[in-house]
């Protein structure tokens, strides 16, 4: 039978939702749930509801219907006219346009353009905003939009997990997910890497560089294409299949979703879409980012929410991702993007007229469209200034976020290894970061993220053991004092913010390992090289090498978590931060974690607070012993009632003593 085909070309050009309040300091949340209550009586008015709003994506862009008709839909305000041109008709310009010879149609691949002429009667040649698939052919510089319709698509055949209660984060970037310098496909990450993730004990994946961008080396942080998953790395079914075993696997995965800016492409990203500077995104100096170089959207416009909660829409439906890590919460929340800003914590830095209410607005929104849709969604805000409420419930006027980053803690730790001898390590200053957060607000603590491993910066391992990582690795040589307390700290570092600094865990792909070298994304700078955009698996599988005592303690600490819950425990009780000792000693989850960091004092009988009362006499922590690695683990003792988890520069040992309460030290 032949396709029938259906032409329908709609210009929207809806009034501009405008909400504006005066508000005072403190009215802040009041207002933007009074904004937030006033745009989704307007949604349910014009729209039919927050629901239907945010299903334009299956009426957007270039859509099949179940008719068989092909029908296409843009919202282009600053254009005069709006044509579709492609591999069906030849790319002869606009006369030609409505002819579609059967054949091509038929294929259900094939190549479209937009054509849009602006009121300056130019030409302007376009991808749709809601393209969902678009390639670059060897050698070209932009983008074609394809539309894709494989006769069998791939259908997911395993539910999604339960939304986790400890959530254990492997932040991970498919393209560099293998050892070769080149760029690894999505099949390649499903085969090769997703059983690592899953014996490393994690329950979760944050998927960067997923939404197309087309430059590479922006490490995704740039789009072009909103809702098309990356083609570099496969084809849409090869995402929906890594999904798929992911949760197979009982593994949650999130997309690392970018609605804070778009690239400034124009032939093959959003912005001069309809020929005009605006469109998706404010016009002027206000619609760029400074430092970014980016275009940033006009949150107050109905069109912008249509397009960015269709876009999560179609993230969940699509491809059956569980929620998101929304990147650059803070430069979208405040007029100034956070540039130059320091938060000390006094309420007024966060309330006022340099909020952009709006975006507030679209984050609640947002964050109450993917729960409502999906309850067992959840999200996360990158976000630094700490304002208050973000991961309250949308209904309390919060953001309604489920946990925040802590990036407070990787900066400490960067901070404290650059700047400090060891001596001088503050045992107080690193207690109160990795404690301090808002009450009744979740965070996902992480001593390093991808951040750290980025060309120019340094990762924990670098910064420990720097030029002797490539000498002195082997387990074949002796062990070096800089490699030896470089392993330590970084078993100690990762411990102790897992246990005592947040709600969830995050580790960025390969420094489970301490992958050594940076991540450079090829680039004129670099000669387009591929060298260091990848990461080394194999080093932690050679036996010879001691990445693998990394990789092991990375598995226990993950594993230990999974048993007993910490994570979804209340913030832990620190009995002891000791300054001369440099020894801090917390509770949490019924285990007593107890570190030395002192460079050189080992103690013994030392005598230590418990937080509950009662007889502590000797049991042997064995089974401790069984599925923990960590070489100077005093793992001997157990506590009553409580497993006592001991690590330590230097040896540390204790015992009981229920006359005082207090709890001793000893081999
Ligand atoms: C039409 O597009 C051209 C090329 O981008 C631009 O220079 C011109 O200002 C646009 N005209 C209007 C009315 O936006
Ligand atoms: C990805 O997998 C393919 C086929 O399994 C293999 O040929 C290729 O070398 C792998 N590439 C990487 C980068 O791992
Ligand atoms: C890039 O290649 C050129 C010529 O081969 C060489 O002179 C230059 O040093 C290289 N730059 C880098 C960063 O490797
Ligand atoms: C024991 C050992 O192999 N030590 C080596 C560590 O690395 C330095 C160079 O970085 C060598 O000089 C040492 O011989």
């Amino acid at each position: 039978m032949p396709v029938w085909f259906a032409y329908a070309l709609t210009f929207i050009a809806l009034g501009q939702v405008m909400v504006s309040f005066h508000q005072g300091p403190f009215d802040h949340l009041y207002l933007a749930l009074a904004e937030y209550k006033e745009i989704s009586e307007n949604i349910e008015e014009n729209e039919g509801g927050l629901d239907k709003f945010s299903k334009s994506y299956k009426t957007f862009g270039v859509n099949l219907f179940v008719d068989g008709g092909i029908y296409c839909k843009e919202w282009a305000p600053g254009a005069e006219a709006v044509f579709l041109t492609g591999d069906f008709s030849k790319y002869s310009k606009i006369a030609s346009v409505f002819y579609f010879p059967e054949c091509i149609l038929k294929s259900l691949y094939f190549v479209l353009q937009l054509v849009i002429r602006n009121r300056s009667g130019e030409i302007l040649y376009r991808i749709s905003p809601w393209a969902k698939y678009v390639i670059r052919e060897e050698g070209k510089v932009n983008y074609d939009w394809m539309h894709w319709e494989p006769p069998l698509p791939y259908l997911s055949r395993h539910p999604s997990p339960e939304k986790p209660k400890s959530l254990r984060i492997y932040e991970s970037h498919v393209g560099i997910a293998s050892p070769e310098g080149k760029i690894a496909s999505y099949k390649n990450f499903t085969y090769n890497v997703l059983p690592r993730i899953k014996d490393l004990g994690y329950n979760c994946i944050q998927l960067m560089a997923i939404m197309e961008h087309a430059y590479y080396a922006s490490f995704g942080y740039q789009i072009t294409s909103f809702f098309a998953a990356s083609s570099r790395y496969g084809t849409p079914d090869d995402l929906k299949e890594l999904i798929d075993v992911a949760h197979s696997m009982g593994i949650t995965v999130l997309l690392d979703v970018v609605h804070s800016h778009a690239s400034k492409n124009s032939e093959d990203g959003l912005n001069k879409f309809d020929g005009t500077d605006s469109c998706f995104f404010h016009s002027g100096p206000k619609g760029m980012h400074r430092l970014w170089d980016s275009r940033l959207f006009d949150y107050s416009n109905w069109e912008v929410l249509r397009f960015l909660l269709s876009n999560l829409r179609s993230w969940i439906e699509e491809y059956s991702f569980d929620g998101f890590r929304f990147d650059g919460v803070t430069s979208m929340i405040y007029h100034n993007h956070g540039i130059g800003e320091s938060f000390s914590g006094d309420y007024h830095e966060y309330f006022g007229l340099h909020v952009d209410e709006d975006a507030l607005v679209y984050l609640m929104l947002a964050n109450h469209m993917i729960k409502f849709l999906q309850p067992r969604c959840l999200t996360i805000a990158e976000e630094v200034s700490g304002m208050p409420a973000l991961c309250c419930p949308v209904a309390e006027g919060g953001g309604g976020f489920d946990y925040r980053m802590a990036m407070a803690i990787p900066d400490k730790w960067i901070q404290i290894i650059k700047e400090l001898k060891d001596e001088d390590w503050n045992m107080g200053n690193i207690v109160y970061t990795l404690t301090n957060r808002r009450h009744e607000e979740k965070y996902i603590a992480y001593a390093e993220s991808h951040d750290q491993a980025l060309v120019g910066d340094k990762t924990l391992a670098f910064r420990l053991m720097d030029a002797e990582m490539y000498t002195n690795m082997s387990v074949l040589s002796p062990l070096t004092p800089v490699i030896d307390r470089g392993i330590q700290l970084h078993k100690m570092i990762r411990l102790i913010t897992h246990a005592l600094g947040g709600e969830g865990y995050l580790n960025f792909m390969g420094n489970e390992f301490g992958h050594p070298e940076w991540l450079d994304f090829p680039r004129k700078g670099n000669n387009e090289s591929y060298h260091y955009a990848r990461r080394q698996f194999h080093l932690a599988d050679e036996q010879h090498l001691r990445y693998r005592f990394l990789n092991a303690f990375d598995r226990d600490m993950n594993k230990l978590e999974e048993r007993f819950g910490w994570l979804a425990s209340p913030p832990g009780f620190v009995s002891e931060k000791h300054e001369s000792n440099k020894v801090i000693a917390f509770e949490r989850a019924n285990l007593i974690f107890i570190f030395n960091f002192h460079p050189s004092k080992s103690y013994v009988d030392y005598r230590l607070g418990v937080e509950t009362a009662g007889k502590y006499p000797f049991l042997l922590l064995l089974y401790l012993s069984e599925i923990l690695s960590f070489n100077r683990l005093e793992y001997k003792c157990k506590l009553k009632g409580k497993n006592t988890f001991l690590f330590m520069q230097n040896k540390l040992t204790f015992y009981v003593d229920d006359h005082f309460k207090k709890m001793q030290l000893e081999t």
